[in-house]
């Protein structure tokens, strides 16, 4: 361990040193090439000097971020397998990877919160006791990288020096995670030129897990796609750091994304007074030119990129996207709650987008793109089922094995992915950049619920709106493990994000009306694109038509459109909600708002149950609140 004298590398109010565990045999720091590195930040240099005498790389790399670094590893990983490039004519610029099977989304069972207190992490998360956690990574880091490259990758989550944009740096011996974080993050010299002495970073570690050298100098070859069945996404939220073992996929291998923009960053959010959350954040244009920003909260793969990238069907209306998964939120000079996308890039769930359903985004993935576990076709080009309505006669499969139609296999992994830069989207709005983000006017909640759930609700107030984000539950999709279609409790869909107690979570955002004048709060609202019919059927067409919804919604924070009550909040009046030229059978149109209040009744009970865990941290508000839904399904009005 080495004992430094300036600031570690922490955001947290204290320094912490030597957060590295202490390391065995070191090896010449000369050998690893960590002299003229382009910092001077001692504090830096020194957590890398002990990542580096832990895991042992041959070599060790500061990226600079620059498109002739990217090119470099991009032309590296062809060579070794891990990309296939795509027919230039056909997808310029871009790549597809094939991951491990058995690596091809988020291990929630092996995400750790490592907080002191047991009690911190809360119910929801797996909590490690964090020394015991530090030596078993101890034990997994020691020589995982001998035989590779390690990379050290500085990044800014939000535009760099912006006041509201955060810094880390990652080490990883994955050249697939440098490229997409120079894609999905600021990162390179500008950002470490940010990082100056006494400066907070959040240090994050990750490594593949598959070393080419054993401790005894025997080496194996590479394979294209390296990881490790024993995995780690591990986060220490009072020391802010993070460490992730063995998958070399999205959420676990990205460390900007879930571990810092997330659950560090809930932590961070937490202490400092603000919101870091799992939302969208778009700019609407009225036709008469009035703008409104939404931000927007739905559980993993239920169409936020659809939502984020809309192609409004009502004449006059434009959507323009900020962001298709993250929203840092902080209260602003003005009296509003101000938003930035900490991203730069979206990695986003191929399978279901299409020229019918999101054309912004298949137009955006036009070149410059690494897909990953989607379709070769025979030209070189990529398919995905929902990309076209007919699949092409012959595919290569994500696993590399042939594919026909009707075959009984997907031709893509249904959590298939690609990586883009945000510039790369035609419907980029030019506040992408601004470093003081966009005042939110609106906040949605929403979940795939086939029943129960109306179309859109508005809720009465900031603290009833706190209540709807504590409630969204959804049908499990394939983003995590987990039996696809079962209802899963998904609060403010953060239930794999939050670095905290649950509880706490509730009760911080409930404060925000403490930091945020009245009027400056967002309003808030409920949607649910996915209701079904007694026969199956969706009763809303969704996507575009989606547009309609942000219509009343835009209209009711102007104050021109009405509402009705019901217990669960407003709804549009009759004839609020504008469904002109849509084939919609009023039939449809009442069941899409209607409340059964007896399935709710069964709702409020199983709200109560799932409730109960969170136990004396849960707010009295949120008890409150369902003792007011029960009253009012009861009374059938307000209180
Ligand atoms: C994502 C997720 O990858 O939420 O965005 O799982
Ligand atoms: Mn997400």
């Amino acid at each position: 361990m080495t004992t430094e004298t300036t600031p570690g590398p922490t955001t947290g109010t204290t320094p912490v040193q030597g957060r590295t565990p202490a390391a065995p045999a070191p090896r010449d720091p000369e050998e690893l090439r960590l002299t003229g590195t382009p910092t001077g930040n001692r504090a830096l240099l020194s957590w890398v000097r002990d990542t580096a005498r832990l895991t042992q790389p041959d070599e060790v790399v500061w990226c600079d971020g620059s498109q002739a670094e990217f090119d470099r590893l991009t032309a590296l990983m062809v060579r070794s397998g891990t990309l296939i490039p795509l027919n230039p004519e056909k997808r310029p610029g871009s790549f597809l990877a094939r991951s491990a099977p058995g690596d091809v989304a988020r291990v929630e069972s092996r995400t750790f919160i490592a907080s002191r207190r047991r009690e911190d992490a809360g119910p929801t998360n797996n909590w490690r006791e964090p020394e015991a956690l530090r030596e078993e990574l101890t034990g997994v880091f020691t020589g995982c990288m001998r035989g590779r490259t390690m990379y050290v990758v500085p990044f800014s989550m939000g535009p760099v020096g912006g006041p509201l944009s955060r810094l880390g740096v990652q080490i990883t011996d994955s050249p697939y995670v440098v490229a997409s974080m120079r894609t999905t993050t600021r990162t390179g010299s500008q950002a470490l030129a940010a990082i100056t002495p006494g400066t907070p970073f959040v240090p994050a570690v990750h490594s593949v897990g598959f070393p080419l050298v054993d401790a005894i100098g025997r080496s194996r070859a590479d394979v294209p796609w390296p990881c490790n069945d024993l995995k780690y996404v591990a986060h220490f939220p009072e020391t802010r750091e993070i460490f992730s073992f063995g998958s070399g996929y999205g959420g676990n291998a990205l460390l900007g994304k879930k571990c810092f923009a997330l659950r560090i960053a809930s932590a961070m959010a937490r202490e400092e007074g603000w919101l870091a959350e799992h939302m969208l954040l778009v700019k609407v244009t009225s036709p008469q030119q009035r703008v409104f920003h939404l931000a927007a909260a739905f559980p993993s793969a239920c169409g936020k990129t659809n939502l984020a990238m809309l192609r409004p069907t009502l004449p006059g209306w434009r959507v323009e996207t900020i962001g298709d998964d993250i929203a840092w939120m902080h209260p602003g000079a003005d009296g509003r709650l101000r938003a930035i996308n900490p991203e730069a890039g979206f990695f986003g769930v191929a399978p279901g987008t299409g020229w019918s359903t999101n054309p912004v985004a298949m137009e955006m993935l036009r070149e410059d793109v690494i897909f990953t576990n989607v379709a070769l076709t025979d030209d070189g080009d990529v398919w995905w089922e929902g990309m076209t309505d007919e699949p092409p006669a012959h595919l290569t499969d994500w696993r590399g094995e042939d594919w026909t139609p009707g075959c009984g296999r997907p031709a893509a992994h249904p959590n298939a992915r690609f990586t883009v830069s945000a510039k790369r989207c035609p419907s980029i709005a030019a506040e992408f950049d601004d470093p003081d983000g966009v005042p939110v006017d609106a906040i949605l909640f929403g979940g795939r619920r086939a029943s129960g759930v109306p179309l859109v609700t508005e809720a009465l107030d900031w603290s009833q709106g706190v209540f709807t984000g504590a409630t969204v539950s959804s049908e499990r999709t394939a983003a995590a493990e987990g039996a696809v279609g079962e209802l899963r409790h998904d609060p403010f869909a953060m239930l794999p994000f939050v670095g905290y107690h649950m509880g706490d979570y509730f009760a911080h955002w409930l404060s925000m009306r403490e930091r945020v004048p009245a009027q400056g709060l967002p309003r808030v609202y409920s949607v649910n694109w996915f209701r079904r019919g007694e026969d199956g059927r969706f009763l809303w067409p969704g996507f575009g038509e989606n547009s309609r919804v942000l219509e009343w919604i835009c209209r009711r924070l102007e104050g021109s459109a009405g509402a009705r009550f019901t217990p669960l909040g407003n709804v549009p009046a009759d004839g609020a909600l504008n469904v002109e030229g849509l084939d919609l059978p009023a039939q449809d149109l009442a069941e899409l708002f209607a409340v059964d209040p007896q399935a709710w009744l069964a709702e409020a009970d199983h709200l109560e149950e799932y409730f109960a865990r969170f136990g004396a941290r849960l707010p009295g508000e949120i008890t409150g609140h369902l003792d007011l839904l029960r009253y009012r399904l009861s009374a059938g009005r307000a209180l």
